[in-house]
C-alpha cells in the first residue's frame, strides 16, 4: 500500500473536505466541512481504507463489526469483507413492526463489537449509539474513526473508558495539505484557532463600489445609473404606485432631488394620456436628473413583448430608460428591448413566490448572458457583473398584510450587497413624501458606505 499521506491525498481528491465558511448543524460557523461519503464510491479507495483501519486494530479482540449509520456502513462492510469478522447493522430507528429490533444480523449476547465511525466531532452521538448497542448485551470497547475533527470527541469517549483509534486527524490533514500547497498559511492558522475554541474572524467578501462598477459597466444605462448615484449620493429608486397623473407628477417633483430613478407601473394610471402624463414626467426627470424605470414585468414570447413595449397607448419604448422583464420566455424574448436597459426578475419579495433556488439559477444564466440586461431584481445576492435592484425595502421591516415582505436598507446592503433600493409605500404613503425620500436616501447611502 502507498504511504498514509499519499492515501490521504487520493481521498482528498474525491472532495471529502472543503475549506471556507460553513454553518454546522449546531449553528456554529466552521472553517472546514467534512463529508466522507464519497469514499464509498471509489471501490479501490474503500478497500484500501478498510485495510488501513484494520491495520491499526487488535483484531483478535473482535467478534463483530458494526458501522454507525449511514456514512460508516460501507466502511464497516468493507472491513468485514477484508477481515472475515462478521458484520451487524444498527438501525437508525427501531423497526415499527415485527421484532422492534435495533440491531440486525447474527450475534450472541456478550460478544465484543468493533464500532466504526467516519467522523468524530463532539462524540455525543457515538455515546448514544454505544448505549443502544450495549442495550442488546453486545460489548463495545473499541471505536475506530476515519477522521477526528479534534473537537473533544476522542477525550469524551476515552473518559468513559473506550479506546478510540483514529486514522487521520484534522491538524495532520491540514499539515499535509499545506505542504502540498492546497491550503494557505492563513487558512491553517484560522483552522487552528477554531480548533482551540478561539473566536475566528472570517474575511467578509468586499463588494465593488459604484465607481468600480461604473468602470466595468458595458451598457449605457448602467453607466448612467451609476454616474447618477455617485453624483447625487443616492441609491434610491422611488416606486410611484399612484393611480392618477396628478399624483404621479406631484410625487416626481417632490422626490426628484433625492432619487436616481422613478419606478412606474404606468398601466395603473387611470387618466393616462401620453401628452399630459409622459411629456411633463420626462421634463421633471430631466430637471431633477433621474431615470425612468417602467416596472412592466414583461412575461411573454418575444413578438408579443415587442408589441407591448412599442405599441398601445403607453409606447414604453419612447420614454422609459429601463424596464423590468421576467425571463420566463427565454433568452430571445429579451432581444426586443434594444434601446433600453432590462432589469430581469430573478427573485420576488412576496411570500410564497415560485422563484425557487433552481428557478433563480436558471434565470441568472439568461440575465448574465443577455447584452440588454443591466441588472436583476432579487432578494438574494447575484454576481457583481450586473446591478442588483431590491424592492421590499421599508424602514419598518414588517409586512403589508398582502404578502409583501420588507427588509431595512442596512439589511439589504449588508447581506445582499444590493446596488439600488426600491421603496414604494414607505415614501408615497408617507405624510411628507419629500422628507421620507430624503430619509431613505440617507439611510441607503449610509448603508452602502458601511458595506464597502
Ligand atoms: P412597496 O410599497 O415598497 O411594497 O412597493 C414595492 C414595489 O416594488 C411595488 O411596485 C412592487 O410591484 C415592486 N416589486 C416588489 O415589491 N417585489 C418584487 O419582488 C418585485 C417588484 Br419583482
Amino acid at each position: 500500500m502507498e504511504s498514509k499521506k499519499e492515501f490521504f491525498l487520493e481521498c482528498y481528491k474525491l472532495g471529502i473536505i472543503k475549506f471556507g465558511r460553513f454553518t454546522l448543524k449546531s449553528g456554529i460557523e466552521s472553517p472546514f466541512y467534512v463529508d466522507l461519503r464519497p469514499l464509498a464510491s471509489d471501490p479501490k479507495i474503500l478497500k484500501n481504507l478498510a485495510n488501513y483501519l484494520l491495520d491499526m486494530l487488535p483484531l483478535d479482540n473482535f467478534d463483530l463489526i458494526c458501522g454507525v449509520p449511514y456514512a460508516a456502513l460501507p466502511m464497516a462492510t468493507a472491513m468485514s469483507l477484508e477481515s472475515y469478522i462478521p458484520l451487524i447493522i444498527k438501525r437508525k430507528e427501531a423497526k415499527e413492526y415485527g421484532t422492534k429490533k435495533m440491531i440486525e444480523g447474527i450475534y450472541q449476547k456478550g460478544q465484543n463489537c468493533l464500532l466504526v465511525e467516519d467522523v468524530i466531532t463532539s462524540g455525543k452521538s457515538l455515546v448514544e449509539t454505544i448505549a443502544e448497542i450495549e442495550q442488546e448485551d453486545i460489548k463495545v470497547a473499541d471505536i475506530v474513526v476515519v477522521l477526528d475533527r479534534e473537537q473533544g470527541g476522542k477525550q469524551l469517549l476515552e473518559s468513559k473508558g473506550y479506546r478510540v483509534h483514529t486514522l487521520f486527524n484534522i491538524s495532520e490533514v491540514c499539515e499535509i495539505l499545506q505542504e502540498n500547497g492546497d491550503l494557505s498559511d492563513a487558512e491553517v492558522q484560522r483552522i487552528n484557532d477554531f480548533l482551540k475554541g478561539n473566536h475566528i474572524q472570517f474575511e467578509e467578501k468586499k463588494r465593488l463600489s459604484y465607481q468600480q462598477k461604473f468602470e466595468q459597466a458595458q451598457h449605457s444605462v448602467s453607466k448612467k445609473l451609476l454616474e447618477t448615484a455617485l453624483a447625487k449620493e443616492s441609491n434610491l429608486i422611488a416606486s410611484a404606485d399612484v393611480t392618477t397623473t396628478k399624483e404621479l407628477l406631484e410625487l416626481a417633483e417632490k422626490v426628484g432631488p433625492h432619487i436616481i430613478a422613478l419606478k412606474t407601473h404606468i398601466d395603473i394610471i387611470s387618466d393616462f394620456d401620453y401628452q399630459n402624463t409622459i411629456i411633463p414626467l420626462k421634463e421633471i426627470a430631466s430637471k431633477h436628473k433621474f431615470l425612468l424605470m417602467e416596472d412592466r414585468k414583461f412575461a411573454d414570447i418575444g413578438n408579443t413583448q415587442e408589441l407591448q413595449f412599442t405599441s398601445g397607448v403607453f409606447r414604453i419604448t419612447d420614454w422609459a430608460d429601463f424596464v423590468t422583464s421576467q425571463v420566463i420566455g427565454g433568452f430571445e424574448s429579451l432581444d426586443c428591448f434594444k434601446n433600453v436597459g432590462v432589469v430581469a426578475i430573478i427573485g420576488m419579495s412576496s411570500k410564497g413566490t415560485l422563484t425557487s433556488n433552481n428557478y433563480r439559477e436558471e434565470a441568472l444564466k439568461i440575465a448574465l448572458s443577455h447584452p440588454n440586461v443591466i441588472g436583476g431584481v432579487s432578494q438574494n445576492p447575484i454576481p457583481e457583473e450586473i446591478l442588483l435592484f431590491t424592492p421590499g425595502v421599508n424602514l419598518a421591516d414588517s409586512g403589508d398584510g398582502k404578502g409583501q415582505q420588507y427588509n431595512t436598507p442596512e439589511h439589504v446592503f449588508k447581506t445582499l450587497h444590493t446596488d439600488f433600493i426600491i421603496v414604494g409605500r414607505g415614501i408615497y404613503k408617507s405624510e411628507n413624501p419629500e422628507q421620507a425620500a430624503s430619509q431613505y436616501k440617507s439611510a441607503g447611502w449610509n448603508a452602502y458606505l458601511t458595506s464597502l
